[in-house]
Order: C-alpha cells, then structure tokens, then sequence
C-alpha cells in the first residue's frame, strides 16, 4: 500500500509512558474520539485539517506565516525574542513577512506541497495583537487560493473584537490559549496585560483577559466557529486547575483540548526558565489529558510548531521555504491539481479504513488487555520507515478492537552516516521500554536482537498502522 503523498514526520517529545505500562490501566484511557460524537457535517469540516483531526495529521499538512510580531500581554513561559509560546516550542525565531511576503509564500508551498490544506497565523506574537497585517494576509490568501482553510491561533484577549472580522473571512478554526479560569491562578502565570492602551498589572489583568477569553468562546461558539482550546500544563501552578478549565470550555463550546507540556530551560531567558518552573514528566501530562478524556475530544498529536512552521506535523520544512528561497521561486499553485492529491489522499484513506476493519472484525473476540506499540512512519498512516532512519515513533495503545494513538517519542536515529550507534540503541529501548513491540519496514539483525534481549519484540511490515498493530496483538493474544 503506497499512499499518494509522501512526508518525513519528525517532533518534539509529547509522550507519555509510565502509566500506560504493557497490561493497560484499567479504563483511565478513553478513546477521545468515541466520547464526542460528531455529525457527518462536522466531521468535513475537520477531515483535512491535521491538528483538529488526529487521523487527518497523517496525510495532510499545515503551515504558518510569522506575520505578527507584537503582543498585548506577558506570559511567564514566554521571551519575546523568541516566537508565541503558546503555539510554539521556547527558542525558536521566524523571519517576519509582510502580508504580500506570506501570500507568495503560501502560494509557493500549496505548488510545491500539494497536500498543505492550512494556513494558520500564529505569530511570533499575537495575531490580533497586529490585526492589520493579520487579516490583510487572510484577505490575500481567501482571494489567492481560496482552497485553503483559514486558521488563527490567539491568547483571546482581543477576540471578541475581532469575531465579526473572523466570521466574515471564512477563518473556520481558532485557537484560544487558556491556562486558567481562577485569576489568582493566573496571576502566577501572566505578570501584565495591555489592554487599550493600558497596562494592568497582576490579578486586575489577568481578570480582563479571563473575562475576554471566555467571552471569546462563547462569541466563536455563537458565530458556528470551529475553537480549539490549548492550555499550558505548569507543574504545581494549574496542573490541578486545568480539569476545571476543560469544564469551563467545554460548557462553552469548545470543540478539542490541546494540552502541552510547558517547556522551560534557563537558557530561554522566561521568568519560568530562570526561576526553576519545572515542566511536567510526560506520566504527569498524561495523566491530566486522561482526566479530561472522558469529557471532551483531546489533541495528543500536536507538535508545539513554529511561527513558520512547514510540513506535516512534526516535519520542519521551514528551512526549505526561508524568505531568501521563496521570493526567488514562482508560485505553481494549481488549484485541480490539488484538488486530484487530496482526491488520492482520500481514496488512499479508504483503503486504510477498509483494511482496518476487516482485521478488526477477526479480532472482535480476543480480550480487552491493553498493550503498547511503537510504530516507525514517514506520514500516510502507515508503517513505512526503516528503523534505523527513524527520529520519533508513534506510540499506540491497542487492544482487541482498537487502535489508538496517544503519544509521539522523539529519539536521536540509529543510523547515523550508515553506522548503528549502540548508545543511540540503547537510548531508544530506554524509551520504548514500556512496548510489546516496534512495528516497522525493516531493522538490521543487530538492533533486532537486542530490542528482543530486552523484551521487546519485532514486527516487519509496510502497510496501515492500524492493521499491523491489530495483527501483531492478534499473533500476542494467541501466545499468551
Ligand atoms: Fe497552526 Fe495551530 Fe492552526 Fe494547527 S498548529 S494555527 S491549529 S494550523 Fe497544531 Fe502546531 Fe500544535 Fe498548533 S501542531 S502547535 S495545535
Ligand atoms: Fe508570548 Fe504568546 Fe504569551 Fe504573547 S501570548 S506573551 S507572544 S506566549
């Protein structure tokens, strides 16, 4: 099975391990997607965009445009040298584009990588913090290309302003970043807030943009707009605050919760960085993710990308479309030809759900005992990559009937210049310790002995994800 599109899939460290522990844990974990049901109407309008859609980060993919530069409010985790951290990991810097600049880039991409169908701003500030050049890019791109889906990522505080604008650009999907919904908690976490031209320190501005963020929601709600919901989880400041925030979202409308792990170093230069804030071990993430499972769809997949972001999720192509090289490239945006990738992209989804079923069907009386698999992929939903050229594996947990993805494992690739490292090696069974097994195209004999020396077993396969996992479980249960 050879999917349409091709991609590298690569990221930052999400997962989460210890508490999903081969046996399972005994029901914590809800499938988040089976607890939200979703109309046919509904599930259209996430079924191409790769962060509202888990299933949709495997075939298609999004970029940014860093267009954005100011903010309106200080967050304790963020260094404004660097892009929005809200939307991005700490330490990352995108070159700044004029609205004209990020059209002819967007133009550029949707030419060269066909199965881009978004387009999000969310930076380096705040994107309504600078809404000229904001909604000047989204009027370009609209009229450019009008095949691309319009998305904006914001902290809220000036969104119920702006609902009427957003509305009337078609911007189908906004993210709201919200860490809390108790001021005093969020005193700990935003010093100031810049709000018509003043400045309101402490709790007195953490209440308007609480105030504005909830308004926002229920504005987006009300305007049918599609609102994802990210939230900082801060050890010891709103890790137990955050289930409180889910309720408060979801009572107005929210439609997914994205909830990552703050991440914070000295050498970032935030308050959190140089005050020793902790972020959370991924058992702790995890856990918090699992206690708002039950109550509304949760995004594991998310990557915290760029401001220029490029690519499948996971995968930074941003090098490949700096301002130098893509003001020297012309834009070979065809509007049919995108339209037969993502008819392709759709067939091949088909087939994926087709095989998926059919070994589901034969599994339908083996037992409900839960067990993890690491699986190496390019993108396509399939398992497709070497094991030595793998920088992340996609954790799954499966169990009779189901397949579900819960976390991604970034790890330095075992074959560095041709070469197996055996520190690398030993690094990689350190973190899928707690799997049956790796499910991947191919693995030397070398690495294959010693994954199994540890207890891990092999599978060599090239097809959908969901199947290999199923037949691997399937050959398990039969052993057991
Ligand atoms: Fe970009 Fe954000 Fe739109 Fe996605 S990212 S503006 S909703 S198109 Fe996605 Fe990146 Fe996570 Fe954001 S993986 S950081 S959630
Ligand atoms: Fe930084 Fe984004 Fe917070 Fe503004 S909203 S302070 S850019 S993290």
């Amino acid at each position: 099975m050879t999917p349409p599109v091709q991609g590298i899939v690569t990221s930052e460290v999400t997962e989460s391990k210890a508490a999903q522990a081969k046996g399972g844990c005994g029901g914590c974990n809800s499938d988040d997607s089976a607890t939200v049901e979703m109309d046919e109407k509904l599930k259209a309008r996430i079924a191409n965009h790769p962060c509202y859609s888990e299933e949709a980060h495997h075939h298609y993919a999004r970029m940014h445009v860093a267009v954005a530069p100011a903010c309106n409010i200080q967050c304790n985790y963020c260094n404004r040298k660097y892009d929005c951290a809200n939307e991005s990991r700490p330490g990352v810097v995108s070159e700044l584009l004029t609205p004209e600049e990020a059209a002819q880039k967007v133009l550029v991409v949707a030419g060269k990588i066909p199965q881009m169908t978004v387009l999000g701003i969310a930076g380096p500030g705040d994107p309504l913090a600078n809404p000229e050049k904001t909604f000047r890019t989204f009027e370009l791109i609209a009229e450019k290309a009008p095949d691309i889906k319009l998305c904006l990522s914001t902290n809220g505080l000036m969104l119920p302003e702006y609902i009427d604008r957003i509305k009337q650009l078609n911007i189908d999907h906004v993210t709201i970043t919200i860490n809390m919904v108790d001021p005093e908690i969020g005193a700990k976490i935003y010093p100031w807030v810049h709000y018509k031209r003043k400045r309101y320190r402490g709790i007195e501005g953490v209440k308007i943009l609480h105030e504005k963020q909830m308004a926002g929601l229920e504005a987006l709600r009300d305007a049918d707009i599609l609102c994802k919901v990210n939230s900082v989880l801060i050890p010891g400041i709103n890790d137990h605050h955050l289930p409180e925030v889910n309720k408060a979202i979801r009572e107005r409308g929210a439609f997914i919760h994205n909830i990552m792990p703050l991440i914070s170093a000295p050498e970032h230069g935030t308050h959190f960085g140089l005050t020793g804030q902790r972020g959370p071990t991924t058992a702790e993430l995890k856990a918090v993710q699992d206690q708002c499972a039950g109550n509304m769809k949760m995004m594991r997949h998310c990557r915290q990308c760029r401001a220029d972001a490029v690519g499948l999720l996971g995968e930074d192509r941003s090098q490949e479309f700096s301002k130098e090289k893509f003001l020297e490239m012309t834009p070979e945006y065809d509007p049919a030809k995108r339209q037969e990738v993502h008819a392709g992209i759709e067939k091949f989804r088909e087939e994926l759900k087709a095989a998926k079923e059919l070994v589901q069907d034969t599994n339908l009386t083996l037992s409900g005992e839960k067990l993890l698999v690491a699986v190496a992929t390019k993108g396509g939903g399939l398992v497709n990559q070497h094991f030595g050229h793998a920088k992340e594996f996609q954790i799954y947990e499966v169990d009779g009937n189901k397949v579900q993805f819960i976390a991604h494992r970034k790890i330095d690739h075992y074959c560095q210049g041709g070469y197996g490292e055996d520190a690398t090696l030993d690094n990689i069974i350190k973190a899928l310790s707690d799997c049956q097994a790796v499910l991947v195209a191919k693995i030397g004999e070398c690495p294959k002995e010693q994954l199994h020396q540890a207890g891990i077993q092999t599978v060599e396969a090239y097809d959908a994800i969901e199947k290999v996992a199923l037949e691997f479980y399937q050959q398990w249960s039969k052993e057991q």
